[in-house]
């Protein structure tokens, strides 16, 4: 046994699943916990003889600014963009750094984005918001006239279904927690409910569906079934606070809490109430499902349950034995998260994970959970359940029901596999 095993052995962890996963009750004093000992962790010792005034002590530090910036220290936490395709300008992704960032919310800047034409100019002064088709009363709104109404403020989630479809793929691509799982985000949204701008217009008795436009260079549209519409859908005109970011579809864009985030349009600038769903591109060629019988199928509105481990995750290196903090994000479309597993030897036990904060529907839920790894190989996995009582399925459970050339809606469990090395990368467990 070396210094380090007999320290960690005498540390009374309390194991409550296979392969070093430890109680959440050990969070506690983690830090601590997981150096073992000063022996383990020799930097931690201060030599006080040495304590000096760094430079910025000693000067006034630079000026005020109207909008800050993060530091110059960690320009690593970016967007993963990918590469422009010149067949479709302004087509793309950005991917949210899911494992450089900690917390349930993430910040404007990293919000990741998904356009089918780019991101429009819109001038809020000369954009209108009309509602029409069937109603009592078509009306238009100004930027200010939406201003001028009672706003709310929610948490949520939002994913594209295309999120993780790389793990469709017949063999695990070497990705980061970003690449493969980064079409995701959380924010605070605050705006106008839906409900309350249709009342305005008196919604006719054969309308069921609305369908939603915006006005950059693809014409996204989307059909709601009115249900939903009446619901919970809003007019976001706030993102975390501030106007939301052009990327996010300023000045304002359609809300779809928990479903699929090609229903959010952006840069929203017609709903049109009609007595049937208006069958567009984006829920007919495309956004809809191939099935394993070969059917395809149409309006899978809600994002299914689901989490993935950001830290550690594909491509870190643990880069000590000890303890370390498994820790991730959970999410479902269905309702909010009631529990998250951790397992550490590819899905034969599992412990149940610390969630954090409040769990809102239909928002992201932070987990964490102390693991002790001294060493060996090891498969890491987590495993969400929702309020609704769905459960995570394996990958292998998701690819059966589909045909092979679906990407959509890939909820399965993300393995990250642990090599004595401490090599962490996406595996298919
Ligand atoms: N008008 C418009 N709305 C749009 C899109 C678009 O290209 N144009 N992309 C959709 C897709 S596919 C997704 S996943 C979300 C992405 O929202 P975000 O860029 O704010 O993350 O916006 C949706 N709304
Ligand atoms: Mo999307």
């Amino acid at each position: 046994m070396s210094d380090k095993q007999k320290d960690n052995a005498s540390m009374n962890w309390d194991h409550v699943a296979s392969n070093g996963l430890l109680s959440r009750r050990h969070l506690l004093g983690l830090g601590l916990a997981s150096t073992a000992s000063l022996a383990a962790n020799p930097l931690l010792a201060a030599d006080t003889a040495a304590i000096s005034t760094p430079s910025w002590s000693k000067v006034p530090g630079r000026d005020l600014s109207g909008y800050g910036n993060p530091s110059a220290f960690t320009q690593e936490v970016q967007r993963l963009t990918g590469s422009p395709n010149p067949l479709l300008p302004g087509g793309g992704a950005s991917r949210s750094p899911l494992h450089l960032l900690q917390g349930s919310i993430t910040p404007n800047g990293l919000h990741f984005e998904r356009h089918h034409a780019g991101i429009p100019n819109v001038d809020p002064a000369q954009h209108r918001l009309l509602i029409h088709g069937l109603v009592r009363q078509a009306l238009s709104f100004s930027y200010e006239d939406l201003l001028a109404y009672p706003q709310e403020s929610r948490i949520y989630f939002l994913e594209c279904s295309g999120n993780s479809g790389a793990n469709t793929a017949a063999q695990p691509s070497d990705g980061t927690a970003a690449s493969l799982h980064g079409l995701l985000s959380g924010a605070q949204w605050t705006g106008v409910r839906l409900s309350t701008l249709l009342e305005e217009a008196g919604v006719k008795e054969e309308a069921s569906w609305i369908a939603a436009t915006g006005v950059d260079g693809a014409s996204m549209g989307r059909s709601v079934p009115l249900n939903k519409a009446l619901d919970d859908v809003f007019i976001a005109l706030y993102q975390n606070g501030e106007p939301i970011r052009p990327e996010q579809g300023y000045p304002m864009r359609l809300f779809v809490p928990g479903w699929e985030g090609n229903v959010s349009i952006k840069w929203l600038g017609q709903i049109k109430l009609t007595s049937g769903p208006a069958n567009f591109r984006d829920e007919t060629s495309r956004y809809t499902d191939f099935l394993a019988d070969g059917k395809a199928l149409q309006f899978t509105y809600p994002m299914g349950v689901k989490s993935v481990i950001t830290s550690p995750s594909g491509q870190m290196t643990l880069r000590r034995h000890g303890v370390h903090e498994v820790t991730g994000l959970a999410w479902s479309g269905s309702g909010a998260i009631s529990r998250v597993e951790i397992s550490a030897d590819g899905g034969s036990t599992w412990a149940e994970a610390l969630l954090e904060g409040e769990n809102q529907a239909l928002a992201l839920s932070r987990f964490r959970l102390p693991w002790l790894w001294e060493g060996g190989p090891a498969v890491l996995q987590s495993r969400a359940t929702d309020s609704a009582g769905n459960v995570q399925p394996t990958r292998a459970v998701v690819l059966a029901q589909y045909d092979a050339a679906n990407r959509y809606h890939f909820n399965g469990i993300q393995s990250w596999s642990v090599s004595e090395q401490g090599v962490v990368a996406n595996a298919f467990a």
